[in-house]
């Protein structure tokens, strides 16, 4: 089967000129995967997806595509929880991969930094990092597909933001093609560069609809010699934030992430993943996985944990905790806290709120859209977990065990995502901390985002991309 809306036949036979049988797709079938996000909330469509092989290709696409008022979308690894790389259902845009501009180029020991294509996944540079024996702390548990051009689109943040701040704040250069087709090339791996604004930063986090990243230079980290991870069963938030603010004051510079998992998703884990077994004596309210680095490979990092825990478990704010003891005990651990949104999604139809406030906020945070969720839809599963130790929580909500299909409950998603961010908006926090606005969200800029802010980033986008050419209905409302 050919796609529904067809190319214009001259730029049709440029692409497939330029990009050949391996760059060029239009059969349904082919493009099916692209059309779809993540979660299976949106369902797109488009005339064809292009898979160039490096910078040069992907320019001549989109300055080819820009000729013929042809939409692009560029995706990476198709793991955006916000529709963020779906096109839309008309059938016009064409689809952008970056998945063959797949080449670690360069590491460099002096400058503890690497060249990356956009394409190569998240794992494969941190796993590329670790065998040049350094360390790339940018951790979320889609990084076995999310790839580093996405990654740096959506400005990702995940487990170590606590320690090593979101994806920013390890981009050094940054390459990406603009939506005319020009490249711009600001691959200058410079830690001072005050030459006028920043367009690196505002690359950063738009989402590809300012431009499609093709290149990256990250910057690395020494590799810690020494790594402890805990997981500590806790009554509630409140324990939880006692716990870090301990770690805080042993050591700050120790801790590598701090994560927080509710009874209710940590059950799903367990129900629902095969090899998740919960390695404490019985199910806790509440639990956190904490683990901390040193380049010290003495044993004062193990002291310190040991010593800190000990403590908490005196004062009464861990009932039960276990420390690895083998690097595959450490990555059972982490399955623990990875495979939540795994396991919500095959727990039925979820609504989900990537939301963050200020610290001190969090317990007000959970306590009151919890009561506010349970009012809404009786039976609804609150299951919320996150990165405690930075402020950002995923507050999802899972349908009813019984009695609601799933189409029902996602029909109330506005209902759940306007109360979860009403309370948020009291409590001065943000209704996307880490995963994007994409499409599912676009509904809520006006309202949190409104006036001067709103203004300025539709100049912005109409400066650089006057025909709206780059992911049409992502960010921003349409007017
Ligand atoms: C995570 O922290 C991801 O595991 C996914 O950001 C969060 O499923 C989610 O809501
Ligand atoms: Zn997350």
């Amino acid at each position: 089967m050919s796609a529904s809306f067809q190319l214009p036949a001259a730029l049709h036979d440029s692409l497939s000129a330029l990009l050949g049988s391996a760059g060029f797709l239009t059969a349904e079938s082919d493009m099916a995967a692209a059309l779809t996000d993540w979660r299976s909330l949106f369902h797109g469509r488009a005339a064809a997806v292009l898979r160039p092989a490096d910078t040069e290709e992907c320019a001549k696409a989109v300055a080819l595509c820009a000729q013929h008022g042809v939409p692009v979308v560029p995706q990476g690894g198709n793991t955006s929880m916000v529709g963020g790389a779906t096109p839309d259902e008309s059938g016009r845009a064409v689809v952008i991969l970056t998945c063959r501009m797949r080449q670690v180029s360069e590491v460099d020991y002096a400058d503890l930094t690497m060249t990356v294509g956009a394409g190569v996944t998240l794992k494969a540079a941190q796993d590329a990092a670790a065998a040049a024996g350094l360390f790339l702390p940018l951790s979320i548990s889609s990084e076995g597909s999310a790839e580093i051009g996405g990654v740096i689109a959506t400005n990702a943040g995940g487990n170590n933001t606590v320690r090593y701040g979101n994806a920013r704040e390890m981009v050094l250069g940054l390459e990406a093609v603009l939506p005319d087709g020009r490249v711009l090339n600001l691959m200058r791996r410079l830690r001072k560069d005050n030459t006028g604004y920043a367009l690196k930063h505002l690359l950063i986090g738009s989402e590809g609809t300012l431009a499609l990243i093709t290149r990256a230079i990250l910057q690395l980290q020494p590799k810690p010699a020494r790594v402890e991870v805990a997981l500590c069963a806790v009554a509630d938030a409140v324990s939880a934030l006692q716990l870090f603010a301990r770690f805080r004051r042993a050591d700050p510079s120790s801790i590598q992430a701090f994560e927080f998992m509710s009874g209710q998703s940590m059950a799903l884990v367990n129900a629902l993943i095969d090899g998740a077994a919960l390695p404490l004596s019985e199910p806790a309210p509440a639990y956190v996985l904490v683990e901390l680095a040193s380049p010290r490979s003495d044993e004062s990092l193990r002291t310190l944990i040991e010593e800190t825990l000990g403590e908490a478990v005196e004062a009464g704010l861990v009932s039960d905790a276990v420390l690895a003891e083998s690097e595959a005990q450490r990555q059972g651990l982490w399955k623990l806290r990875e495979e939540h949104a795994e396991a919500q999604k095959r727990a039925g139809a979820s609504v989900k709120n990537d939301v963050s406030v200020p610290l001190s906020a969090i317990p007000a945070l959970i306590e009151e859209a919890t009561k506010a969720c349970e009012a809404l839809i009786p039976g609804i599963r609150v299951a919320p977990f996150g990165h405690i130790g930075d402020g950002n929580i995923h507050f999802n909500l899972v349908q009813p065990a019984r009695g609601m299909d799933p189409g029902e409950f996602l029909a109330r998603s506005h209902d759940i995502m306007d109360t979860v961010a009403g309370i948020v908006k009291r409590l001065d926090g943000s209704f996307s901390a880490e995963h994007g606005v994409g499409q599912l969200k676009t509904y809520l800029m006006p309202s949190w985002r409104g006036g001067a802010e709103l203004d300025m980033m539709r100049r912005i986008k109409n400066a650089i991309d006057p025909e709206c050419l780059f992911n049409p209905g992502k960010i921003l409302p349409t007017e």
